[in-house]
């Protein structure tokens, strides 16, 4: 039935928990943990399995989390009482809930954005231990490319949980992945820019971070990213212009986009010369996203994925956002489908015996148009001369890069 099979010369390994998708951040929260749900069982039903390493990964140990998160960030984490639990208030003793509400507001917890749920840690390790585990597979070269879309969680900072991210995955499986190769190139499509991951790897030249996401600082998260933010410009900082920031309007389109990864990528890989890549596809850069403002398609998401892969080297391809769970199914399975190399074999109307089929409505189409995702699509807030300005600025850093 199936004639998906392993793609030849070289091995693509999946990584998931599937306890992670058991966890919800509340009923309204845009992030759904259950899209990893409909993405599997999307990938499932066009046989992508068959092609693949399939891994069933345990949880991050607190050690592991330890090697890019703080101790008492950790602790905090995995003692903070879930928001929806009353406060241990029985002993009149009022340390403990200060304490309690002292460290929600130093680790940025608890509010809205990243609220304090039943089996946080627990998730967290999980997200953390399949973005590990892929990042060993690649290291120890049992696998070529490795998916981990549990994982992508680029806003966690040492000690803060921002943005809905609580653990860094992609920070821990860059560590692992420099323990074995000189050079990282990070790349993150993502709406949002990838200001954790950058941070993290501020001060260091083997590792370059590329993100692309909407830039408007005071209405959009987290308002870092703009394009002369190259890294600290200090004399002795080596990780100085390792920082490369594609700041983009409302509206960009599957065409410009492509044109534009295309260029900076292209760039930055004879540049830098990366041992292996680390690519983020938040799918909240696809048209129709609940928080979103791009007019991307599964198309132009998953050019990005193929262009990567057509570099040749070792990746490790994590999730991200993607607000509706639907579109980051069809992205993800995509995206999957290209890096087994069978893209150009699936159905692109949605097996009618995939569970949750309901979900996929305009026909079970795997390629929506934007009529049908959008009605109208979204004002195009793009120039040409603009997007010609950005390649111009990314090629001039890249004058300082040379490996
Ligand atoms: O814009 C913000 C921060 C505020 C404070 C909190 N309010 C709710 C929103 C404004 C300044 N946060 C962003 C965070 C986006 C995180 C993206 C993560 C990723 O995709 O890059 C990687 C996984 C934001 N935008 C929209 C919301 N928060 C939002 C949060 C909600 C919500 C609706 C929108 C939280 C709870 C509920 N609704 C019920
Ligand atoms: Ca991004
Ligand atoms: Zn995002």
């Amino acid at each position: 039935e199936y004639n998906i099979v392993r793609p030849k010369g070289y091995t693509v390994s999946y990584h998931a928990n599937p306890d992670m998708e058991k966890h919800h951040f509340g009923q309204t929260h845009p992030m759904k943990p259950w899209r990893l749900t409909l993405t599997k069982s999307l990938v499932c039903s066009y046989g992508m399995p068959f092609a693949m390493d399939n891994y069933v990964t345990r949880a991050a140990t607190y050690e592991e989390l330890n090697a890019f998160h703080a101790n008492d960030y950790l602790d905090y984490l995995g003692t903070a009482p879930a928001e929806d639990q009353p406060r241990d208030n029985d002993n009149n003793n009022t340390t403990s809930n200060s304490a309690g509400v002292q460290g929600e507001v130093r680790f940025n917890l608890g509010g809205s954005d990243c609220p304090l749920f039943h089996g946080l840690y627990d998730y967290c390790s999980m997200s953390g231990g399949c973005s590990l585990d892929a990042a060993r597979k690649i290291c120890n070269k049992q696998s070529d490319i490795a998916i981990s879309w549990g994982g992508g969680l680029h806003h966690a900072k040492k000690s803060e949980a921002s943005g809905f991210c609580y653990i860094n995955d992609i920070v821990l499986a860059i560590l692992q992945l420099l323990r074995c190769y000189p050079r990282v190139l990070y790349i993150d499509i993502d709406v949002h820019h990838g200001d954790g991951v950058e941070e993290a790897f501020f001060s260091t030249d083997r590792v370059m971070t590329v993100s692309f996401h909407k830039y408007a600082p005071e209405i959009f998260f987290p308002g870092t990213g703009g394009l002369e933010d190259n890294g600290p410009k200090s004399e002795h900082n080596p990780g100085a212009h390792h920082a490369i920031n594609v700041p983009l309007n409302d509206g960009i389109t599957d065409e410009q986009y492509e044109h534009l990864f295309q260029s900076v990528i292209g760039k930055v890989n004879e540049h830098f010369r990366p041992s292996v890549i680390a690519l983020q596809c938040g799918a909240d850069s696809l048209a129709g996203d609940r928080l979103g403002r791009f007019n991307l398609q599964v198309q132009g998401h998953g050019a990005c994925v193929a262009f990567c892969k057509k570099l040749g080297l070792p990746m490790i391809i994590f999730g991200g956002g993607g607000y509706t769970p639907r579109n980051v199914a069809r992205a993800w399975a995509y995206e999957t489908s290209i890096a087994i190399d069978c893209q150009d074999k699936i159905d692109p109307v949605i097996p009618t015996h995939a569970p949750w089929r309901e979900h996929f409505h305009h026909d079970g189409a795997l390629f929506p148009t934007l009529e049908q995702i959008l009605g109208e699509p979204r004002a195009n807030r793009n120039t040409q001369k603009r997007l010609g300005e950005i390649v111009q600025h990314v090629h001039e850093q890249l004058r300082f890069v040379s490996h």
